[in-house]
């Protein structure tokens, strides 16, 4: 992986040179470079920022070196051939009004194979280096968490050793990696070693006992009781809906227009993001009802809310294949196999003689890839229906026996 940091500190960023992400890099599983955005600006006294319009505290970052330095992280790509298009790289611009980092957008950023940092300072960086990069290359503001740092560079450290764990060798044991904190959703059980006694303290019994299953049980539930404790958020909200039989099915009619419109923008707000496509993907309520028209679409509702919807029928010219589309949970019901519920179901619905099942994803939604490749739907090789998309298809599997 091809990293670049930019930097008014370049010398922040010197423990990248130590432990295992030093040894990565020694290793060449990682390529990183450390550029000084000072080396961009031109005057005498190497400016790089200067006051805010409309008055205010502080400092703003210019945006002159800021372009300049991310020209020249964007002419390293190595072999420009003729016809390929231009490789460029995510950057990632850490602030305290980003999206949180999560484990989630770690493992994202570990599949991509050129990342970009900006590191900010004072009051931030000119708005229109936001959206000059944005016009460049997928662009993404990252926060680590609600406290505000002098600059970026603490952040990138952090991130930058997030993201290069998970890359295949820079962890000699890969089973450290899925026993972990925010893997699976729940935090870790508390771990212990020798002494089995100490300061007048026992080991649990059951951790000496060589009970695998006691311990296993005993670990989940350490697990469950901590996550309760420390981080109640991160559990599933009990009396929210966990499957799609507690919710309430129908067939959408143009009423449901206006709720799926929301639907809709809050499942690809997200996905259009991790393109640099803000606000993209927008639907009037029109072509809503005109989708409501021509497919088969369900609707899952609960206590009136709408939770979930998906949309099939079989393709306009070729009947042997049956379109899924739209498969939507509401972001706070994510992660829990409602999706692939929906899925099956949607399947399910397939009229008699379709032989294959299509659908359509963006290309760099690693979730939804997953999901649809657990479910048995390979990629078809190049581009999809759509700019930036994948197409997916599954072969019918008929199960009835003969007779
Ligand atoms: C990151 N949580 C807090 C500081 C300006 C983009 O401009 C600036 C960036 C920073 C660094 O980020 C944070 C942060 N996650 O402070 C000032």
């Amino acid at each position: 992986m091809r990293l670049d940091v930019v930097s008014i500190f370049p010398e922040y960023l010197a423990p990248l040179d130590l432990s295992l992400i030093g040894k990565a890099r020694r290793e060449g599983l990682i390529d990183l470079k450390v550029h000084d955005l000072r080396d961009f600006a031109h005057d005498k006294h190497r400016t790089v920022d200067d006051s805010p319009y409309g008055g205010g505290a502080g400092m703003v970052m210019k945006p002159g070196p800021w372009s300049e330095a991310l020209e020249h992280v964007l002419a390293q790509e190595d072999s420009p051939s003729g016809d390929e298009p231009r490789k460029v790289p995510t950057l990632i611009i850490p602030g305290p009004g980003g999206e949180p980092f999560t484990q989630q957008i770690a493992r994202e950023l570990a599949d991509e194979p050129w990342l970009a940092f900006a590191c900010g300072r004072y009051e931030g960086i000119d708005e229109r280096v936001y959206e000059w990069a944005g016009e460049r290359m997928p662009v993404r503001v990252l926060s680590l968490g609600d406290y505000v740092l002098n600059g970026g560079e603490v952040a990138v450290l952090a991130m930058v050793e997030a993201v290069a764990r998970l890359l295949p060798g820079v962890i000699g044991n890969a089973e450290s990696l899925v026993e972990e904190s925010h893997e699976d959703g729940l935090l870790e059980y508390p771990v212990y070693t020798k002494p089995a006694e100490w300061d007048g303290r026992a080991v649990p019994d059951v951790l000496l006992g060589g009970n695998h299953r006691a311990i296993a049980d005993w670990r989940h539930e350490q697990r469950v009781q901590r996550t309760a404790e420390r981080r109640p958020d991160l559990l599933p909200p009990t009396a929210a809906a966990s499957a799609l039989s507690d919710l309430e099915e129908r067939v959408a009619t143009p009423a449901d227009a206006p709720d799926l419109q929301v639907l809709t923008r809050a499942c690809w707000a997200p996905e259009f993001a991790r393109y640099g496509m803000f606000g993209a993907g927008e639907e009037d309520l029109e072509t809503v009802r005109d989708g409501i028209q021509e497919w088969d679409t369900r609707v899952w509702r609960k206590d009136g809310q709408l939770l979930a919807s998906v949309r099939v029928r079989s393709h306009p010219t070729q009947e042997a294949t049956w379109q899924i589309g739209r498969l939507m949970v509401a972001p706070y019901l994510q992660g829990r196999g409602l999706g692939r519920e929906l899925l099956g179901y949607a399947e399910s619905l397939a009229s008699e003689g379709v032989r294959t099942f299509w659908l359509n994803t963006g290309a760099k939604s690693t979730e939804n890839l997953r999901m649809y490749k657990k479910a048995g739907y390979k990629v078809r090789p190049g581009e999809g229906e759509f700019p930036g998309t994948v197409d997916l298809t599954k072969r019918q599997v008929t199960t009835s026996l003969p007779e």
